[in-house]
């Protein structure tokens, strides 16, 4: 059985994985050792390479998953996949510098600690050539952790680490295994203090393929804090639906004002054209980012949001009702309009996630 098994995530990385093995190898010299690439059936065939490369080197395993994707996902699973006792995290674009993972592997052992992780804030680390706006969202993200998690650590954005079994399995179950932040899951996840410990290295900058982090990567950071600070009982894709909601309120407004100030539209028709607009505007929103992992293309739009119309005006009628029955019970209108959006919104936010995006990614526990 291997002491080390090295987790890789890897989607579009085909020309960094054989550069990324034979350096495993060499570093790795006389640790027992196993890689596993985990793919999400990249289109530039980092799948049959990686398996290609395991038909020479044993050490080699790959797990491809079809229809999936997600950084965050696909180390967990590749974790799962394993039996031994420490596992790393590195990514597969040569930006971690797997030279220091012998010595994170020696500090883990030597200090009992559950988790070691390469830092880019300690000793000898540094961000490289990292440009400032990403140095700077970096940090922001590093604020937001240190709001929701007592772990003294220097770079909790990093997503090169090595952890022993015994703290994988601790936390596993409740993972949010939302977007790239996999050591923010793991360290919010514990339910005890963490014992850490960082090793610096320098980030280097990406040799080959082409970074995967866009603006609904940093959403997904928000979810999965969103998740953590609720304790899971909140769907975090329901944070995101009220955020949709909460601009199409906004746009709602603007609209209607536009319409009547701005082009003379009468006070019903700037009303109704202002909601119809707003529905469509929260359907590609959400299509977008809310419900991405079940996202609509092609024709299958036009029936989605005829749906998602339909759905609404439910939802509607409901509030209405709730609202109405309240305030027949004698509620003060401000609690009986509050309850209404509610229940209103809670029941939208359901059909829509059962009914017009059905199959989108859930928890997994
Ligand atoms: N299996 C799998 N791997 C992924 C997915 N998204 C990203 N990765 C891998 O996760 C690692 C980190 O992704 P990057 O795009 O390098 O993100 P980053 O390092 O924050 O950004 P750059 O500095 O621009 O490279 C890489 O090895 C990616 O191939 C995914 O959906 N599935
Ligand atoms: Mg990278």
């Amino acid at each position: 059985m291997p002491q080390l098994s090295v987790i890789v995530p890897a989607f579009n990385e085909r020309d960094n994985l054989a550069p990324l093995t034979a350096a495993l190898a060499s570093t790795l010299d006389g640790i027992d050792y196993e890689v596993v690439v985990v793919d999400d059936d990249s289109p530039d065939g980092t799948g049959a390479l990686a398996r290609r490369l395991a038909q020479d080197n044993p050490r080699i395993r790959v797990i491809q998953r079809i229809g999936r994707r997600g950084l965050a996902s696909a180390v967990v699973e590749g974790a799962l996949s394993t039996s031994s006792p420490y596992i790393a995290v590195i990514d597969a674009d040569l930006q971690h510098d797997e030279r220091i993972l012998p010595a994170m592997l020696a500090k883990l052992r030597a200090d009992g600690l559950d988790l070691v992780v390469g830092s880019r804030h300690t000793g000898e680390g540094g961000m490289g050539d990292l440009s400032s706006d990403r140095v700077k969202l970096s940090n922001a993200g590093r604020r937001l952790f240190h709001a929701i998690s007592h772990t003294h650590i220097s770079d909790p954005m990093s997503g090169y680490f090595v952890l022993t079994r015994g703290f994988f399995d601790e936390v596993a179950h409740s993972l949010s295994a939302i977007g790239f932040k996999v050591l923010v899951d793991l360290l919010a996840s514990a339910r005890r203090p963490v014992r850490v410990g960082e090793v610096g290295y320098q980030f280097r900058s990406r040799a080959h393929g082409d970074s995967k982090l866009d603006i609904v990567v940093e959403l997904e950071y928000l979810e999965l804090l969103f998740d953590k600070l609720t304790g899971g009982w909140i769907p975090p894709t329901y944070f995101l639906f009220g955020l949709v909601g909460t601009a199409g309120m906004f746009f709602n407004f603007v609209a209607a004002a536009l319409l009547l100030r701005v082009w003379g539209v009468d006070f019903f028709r700037a009303q109704a054209i202002g909601a119809l607009l707003t529905v469509a505007l929260n359907f590609f929103l959400n299509n977008a980012l809310t419900f991405r992992s079940a996202r609509m293309r092609g024709a299958e739009i036009v029936t989605g949001l005829l749906l998602f119309y339909v759905v609404c005006s439910i939802a509607l009628l409901a509030q209405l009702a709730v609202a109405s029955a309240l305030r027949q019970f004698g509620v003060h209108w401000a609690p009986a309009t509050l309850v209404g959006i509610v229940i209103g919104s809670v029941w939208n936010y359901t059909i829509a996630a059962q009914l017009v995006w059905r199959g989108h990614r859930r928890r997994a526990t």
